[in-house]
């Protein structure tokens, strides 16, 4: 399958993130992309750079001032105190309820947290460059499947499915499924459909489509009750306004077993059969795996085989875009496994 790879992935390399107060080594870290990219190309899968520029369509799925942040954030960070470059800039303080979130304050750190959904999402110096590379591959995808290819594949980071209009959250900055989904609609796709199979709900997509009919968003993920992101992806989020039944969540337990898995892809497929999609998005999360250290789904590696089976199946042009998955010296087979599945139903 045609792929998309950068190596602006490299830029955004933070150290280390928060857990239980402590901090830890990444999770999401470069290696994983270029585990990715090595199982690709072992398999023979054409790899190329993304050529087109995502701003455009950037401007349409998050806010104007959140890109101009987000852009800027770590020269501003730098410019604020000597010594800052080498250290990561991290949120301590959010307009939740009641504060007010109209107002965007100069302090940096107020801005950060104006900003961002949890302190979970480290940036680098290079996070804004590594962003914008896995954007414009969603784009130049989007742009290959108006021209008529099948599918192609965008092995990208960070990945982008938690961050919403306006915020950052869950090691995402910006919103690569929505990316895409959008330019495949201003290419000309009457409705779009969007399944997210990380293992965490895809809140940061869900919210950016919440209102809208064309482009149905669908995902099967561990429950909010218990998993990350805990505040959004409960079964009654149906959509709003003219959005109202294009939205689809169904949440699992953690532990569940794959078998219990797959009956809720079954759903999610054909809800998407039922919207009569002319394109798909897939988030292509692989924390849904066994071994993951941060999720608690039990796919083994032949099942993500079965998931691009299924996928494949739908019989629509398709742009995978790489959310999760942090089990990283397997993810390059787990990758590689969707891709043959679809390729080869
Ligand atoms: C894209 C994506 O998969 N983002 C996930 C962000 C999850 N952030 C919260 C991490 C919580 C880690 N819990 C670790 C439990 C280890 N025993
Ligand atoms: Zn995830």
């Amino acid at each position: 399958m045609l792929t998309f790879f950068s190596d602006s992935h490299h830029a955004h390399a933070p150290q280390y993130e928060f857990f239980r107060g402590e901090r830890v080594p990444c999770f999401e870290t470069p290696a994983r992309a270029e585990y990715v990219k090595a199982r690709l190309s072992e398999r023979g899968h054409v790899l190329q750079t993304p050529d087109a520029d995502s701003r455009v369509v950037l401007a349409k799925v998050h806010s104007a001032r959140y890109l101009a942040f987000l852009e800027h954030a770590w020269r501003d960070w730098v410019q604020l105190e000597a010594g800052n470059e080498a250290r990561q800039p991290f949120p301590s303080v959010w307009p939740v309820r009641t504060l007010r979130s109209d107002v965007e304050p100069l302090n940096f750190t107020a801005r950060l947290g104006l900003y961002s959904m949890d302190n979970g999402s480290p940036l680098s110096a290079g996070t804004w460059y590594a962003a914008k590379a896995g954007a414009d591959a969603a784009a130049s995808a989007a742009a290959l499947l108006t021209a008529g290819e099948r599918a192609v594949f965008c092995c990208s980071r960070p990945p982008g499915h938690h961050a919403g209009p306006d915020f950052m959250g869950g090691y995402c900055f910006l919103n690569n499924a929505a990316v895409a989904a959008q330019a495949l609609r201003d290419g000309g796709a009457a409705r779009v459909a969007v399944l997210d199979v990380d293992y965490h709900h895809g809140n940061g997509t869900q919210s950016i489509f919440y209102d809208r009919a064309d482009v149905l968003f669908v995902s099967l993920h561990g429950d909010p009750m218990t998993e990350y992101p805990f505040y959004l992806g409960h079964a009654d989020e149906t959509g709003m306004g003219e959005g109202a039944g294009f939205n689809l969540n169904l949440p699992l337990p953690a532990g569940c077993t794959a078998a219990r898995w797959f009956e809720a892809l079954e759903a999610a497929c054909l809800r998407i059969a039922a919207f009569k999609a002319h394109a798909l998005v897939v988030s292509l999360g692989l924390d849904t795996f066994a071994g993951d250290p941060i999720s608690k789904f039990a796919l083994q590696p032949d099942d993500f085989i079965r998931l691009g089976e299924r996928l494949g199946k739908l019989g629509l042009s398709t742009v995978f875009v790489l959310e999760g998955g942090y089990a990283a010296a397997e993810l390059g087979t787990n990758a590689v496994n969707v891709i043959e599945g679809f390729e080869g139903c």
